[in-house]
């Protein structure tokens, strides 16, 4: 057995991390009602603080709850409260995303509903967003496009959809000049089968817009692997095209409904694949965030209702200290006698921290 090289690489990327309000919940799902208490925001904003986060992520109604029924001054006035919270905690915003799925109104789809009256409603409740996000003192809007899809194929005209979805982020480009539309793909869940399930499809439907530049996504863990898909390659894609402004990292233990499960808790190795793209690629260097998109267990109590965050943050750090000291000659050495089986082997030891 060859003996591992000290090795002295440092790290490369700059990293940020966030999460947003709904990843301390209270524990409802489709079975079962909530086991614990609400949480204020304030309170998450300073728990963020103290895990060692760097910032928030917001749907537009966890800046500004009941956003339909609110004026556009009330709603700047309750935007920038939330603005003076995040300074108080020394946090940014990160991004805002519309929360286009809650609605009676979207029911049916928000850019891609059937009913024009619809549609409209979805484009307005975006623009509101835009808003909301400029108050808040980022120009990041993510668009996870939850209910534009089918439950039967037969209900939409999938082409025509997918050219309103483009029409609408025109409409948002044109709204506001310097705003940047991230769109975070998932193949399904809550609809059966999802427009813009892949990184490629992101990507793609960025190109059909009138200023592609602005158009990037976020890649998510889970959504990736629903999508049957390696999470490290979907995030090599993306940074392939300059377009990874943003990851949810969390686990899935494989197909089944969306756990967002703690990062690496369910496949340490493919936990530490995803850092080793961003790693390679220097992320964070031009601003680009790491979310946590990370629910809480169920059956957690309530004075421990943040443990997936620190944890899941705790993994990443010590997952990128496996990166950094990685043997990279060794490892290229490897490559080059194409003998897979022994990096294959040296990995898992390096991972488990066994001599090799
Ligand atoms: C859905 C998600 C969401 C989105 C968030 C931002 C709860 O599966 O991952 O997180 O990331 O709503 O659009
Ligand atoms: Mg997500």
């Amino acid at each position: 057995m060859a003996k591992t090289r000290q090795t002295t690489s440092k790290i490369q990327g700059k990293y940020r991390f966030s999460f947003g309000p709904w990843n301390i919940d209270e524990g409802t799902d489709p079975f079962g009602p909530p086991v614990r208490k609400p949480i204020q925001l304030a309170k998450k904003m300073q728990a963020a603080k103290a895990m060692g986060f760097d910032g928030m992520q917001f749907h537009d109604d966890d800046a500004v709850p009941e956003l339909d029924g609110k004026a556009p001054a009330q709603i700047e006035k309750e935007a920038k409260r939330v603005r003076k919270m995040l300074e108080g905690e020394g946090l940014l915003a990160e991004f805002v995303a519309p929360r286009l799925w809650f609605s009676p109104k979207t029911i049916d789809g928000a850019y891609t509903s059937n009913d024009p009256k619809h549609r409209a409603y979805a484009i307005e409740r975006t623009k509101k967003a835009i808003d909301i996000a400029h108050y808040l003192g980022t120009r990041s809007i993510v668009l996870w496009l939850a209910r534009e899809g089918t439950y039967i194929r037969e209900s939409k005209n999938a082409r025509r959809a997918i050219l309103q979805i483009r029409d609408a982020i025109n409409e948002f480009l044109e709204y506001d000049s310097k705003t940047v539309f991230l769109i975070e793909p998932k193949p399904n869940e809550p609809v059966d089968s999802a427009l813009i399930s892949t990184a490629g499809h992101a990507i793609a439907l960025g190109y059909l817009t009138t200023n592609p530049g602005r158009v990037a996504c976020l890649i998510e863990t889970a959504h990736s692997i629903l999508a049957g898909l390696d999470p490290s390659d979907d995030m090599a894609f993306a940074l392939a095209h300059d377009k990874l402004l943003s990851v949810h990292l969390n686990d899935q233990g494989n197909l089944k409904f969306d756990q967002d499960k703690s990062f690496g808790s369910f496949n340490l190795r493919r936990a530490f694949n995803q850092i080793r793209v961003l790693e390679e690629y220097a992320y964070g260097r031009r601003g680009e965030w790491v979310g946590l998109d990370v629910k809480t267990m169920r059956t957690q109590k309530q004075d421990v209702n943040t443990k997936h965050l620190s944890n899941s943050l705790s993994t990443f750090k010590f997952l990128l200290e496996k990166v950094a000291t990685l043997d990279k000659k060794l490892e290229a050495d490897l490559i080059a006698a194409r003998d897979y089986e022994e990096l294959d082997r040296y990995i898992l030891c390096h991972l488990m921290g066994v001599s090799y």
